[in-house]
């Protein structure tokens, strides 16, 4: 039976959620539309199998057909990012580095990540996650100028003596620099962690530098720059490192792999190691930038003046708005975005002094530099007159036009 004869309510909604992706411009910067072929492999009959281990070590009976989507699933994943093993079982980012924590520290260890505030994220050290709980958690961040400064960073590692060195943001608009990361790492002995999650789909591209050889240890969801299906991945050249995430992933904190989630990752991953996918992660770095100065022409400041990556961090600290205002304003006139702390935030998390800014999703759509100066102009006109919802509307409207220019999914396909 269809889901639209067996349950009306869900279908009703998913077509509700169809609806809005298509009709809205979706900028949240670790968003993004994955392939209908990865959507089929994970609707797929993939579902019912119970494979907990590893490909040839399984714990079940009937998975020969299972390895083989793993093992191709690992083999593209190594492949992408030029490494030697690779765990694809993840459920998604924050577990993936659940269990390299589990694997590489005790309780107590100490970890250095960025903070929060300034662009990291809650797993790599946040009081209220549980790396926060279970580690000793210390923060280096960016300085007023928005970048990370990696002479201070060293400064506050030969304090802390970290075990482990966490490096990798949700919302920091520069190339990271891996070498460096090490250089400090090797200074103070620490393990050297990379989570890549927001910027993966540009390092497999050769658009930003690779962690590999620097760090010892990277994770990365799929589903964000990678356009894969929702989940996690760790990968490391380290044998020993290996051995012992596995084990931490599964038994450690995971179950059951998600088999027709680990498909999706590998159709993905044949997208990321198409000739394509080179040309899209360029794209979407030159939709960032554009969008960038485009929003600085029209008066708006920029944490950090620009962007080197798919996101940009627009900053209201000499607004009279805050960062959820301009959220909500967007949201009327059809741009999805979020409110985001900017360095030197003066409001609490909740109401933020910012707003990030992603070119992934749409840049997906087929979306080039003169929609993005475009939309970049729209979002000037909604910021400017922010409580005016004529414009919002008006605005809305013409949005919607040009998002049905560039058709995403087709309602048939559900
Ligand atoms: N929620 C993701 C983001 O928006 O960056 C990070 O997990």
């Amino acid at each position: 039976m269809s889901l639209e004869n067996y349950d009306k309510e869900i279908f009703d909604l998913t077509q509700l959620e169809l609806k809005r992706q298509c009709d809205h411009l979706e900028m949240i910067a670790s968003e993004n539309f994955t392939y209908p072929e990865v959507m089929e492999v994970m609707g797929s009959i993939l579902t019912n199998k119970y494979a907990e281990g590893y490909p040839l070590k399984r714990y079940y009976g009937g998975c020969e057909y299972v390895d083989g989507i793993e093992q191709i699933a690992i083999d593209r994943c190594r492949a992408l990012f030029g490494c030697e093993y690779a765990n694809v079982q993840p459920n998604s980012g924050s577990q993936a580095n659940q269990g390299v924590y589990g694997a590489l520290l005790n309780p107590g260890d100490k970890i250095l990540g960025m903070d929060l505030s300034h662009g990291g994220h809650l797993t790599h050290g946040a009081k209220v996650s549980s790396s926060g709980k279970i580690y000793e958690s210390f923060f280096y961040g960016v300085e007023l100028d928005g970048r990370m400064n990696y002479e201070r960073i060293l400064d506050i590692a030969k304090i802390v003596k970290p075990k482990m060195i966490v490096c990798g943001a949700s919302a920091y608009t520069r190339e990271i620099d891996f070498k460096k990361f090490r250089e400090i790492a090797d200074e103070v002995g620490a393990i050297l962690f990379a989570d890549i999650a927001h910027i993966a789909g540009l390092v497999v591209a050769g658009e930003h530098n690779n962690p590999f050889p620097y760090c010892d240890v990277v994770s990365s969801t799929t589903h964000k720059t990678l356009r894969g299906p929702r989940g996690g991945i760790i990968m490391t050249n380290n044998e020993d490192y290996a051995k012992r995430i596995n084990s931490s992933i599964f038994p450690g904190i995971q179950g059951g792999p998600l088999v027709h989630v680990i498909a999706g990752k590998a159709v993905g991953f044949k997208h990321n190691l198409s000739d394509e996918w080179k040309i899209y992660a360029k794209q979407v770095k030159a939709n960032a930038k554009i969008l960038g100065e485009t929003l600085v022409r029209r008066g708006y400041d920029l944490v950090s003046g620009g962007t080197d990556n798919h996101l940009v961090l627009v900053s209201f600290l000499n607004k009279e708005f805050s960062g959820k205002d301009a959220d909500i304003a967007l949201g009327n006139a059809g741009i999805t975005v979020n409110k985001n702390t900017v360095p030197g935030e003066i409001r609490s998390p909740f109401i933020t002094s910012g707003i990030r800014i992603g070119s992934p999703a749409l840049t997906a759509r087929g979306m080039k530099e003169s929609e993005f100066e475009l939309i970049a102009n729209r979002i000037a006109d909604v910021l400017d007159d922010i409580n005016n919802q004529s414009v919002q509307q008006k605005v809305k409207a013409e949005l919607k036009e040009l998002a049905h220019k560039f058709i995403i999914y087709d309602k048939a396909m559900f």
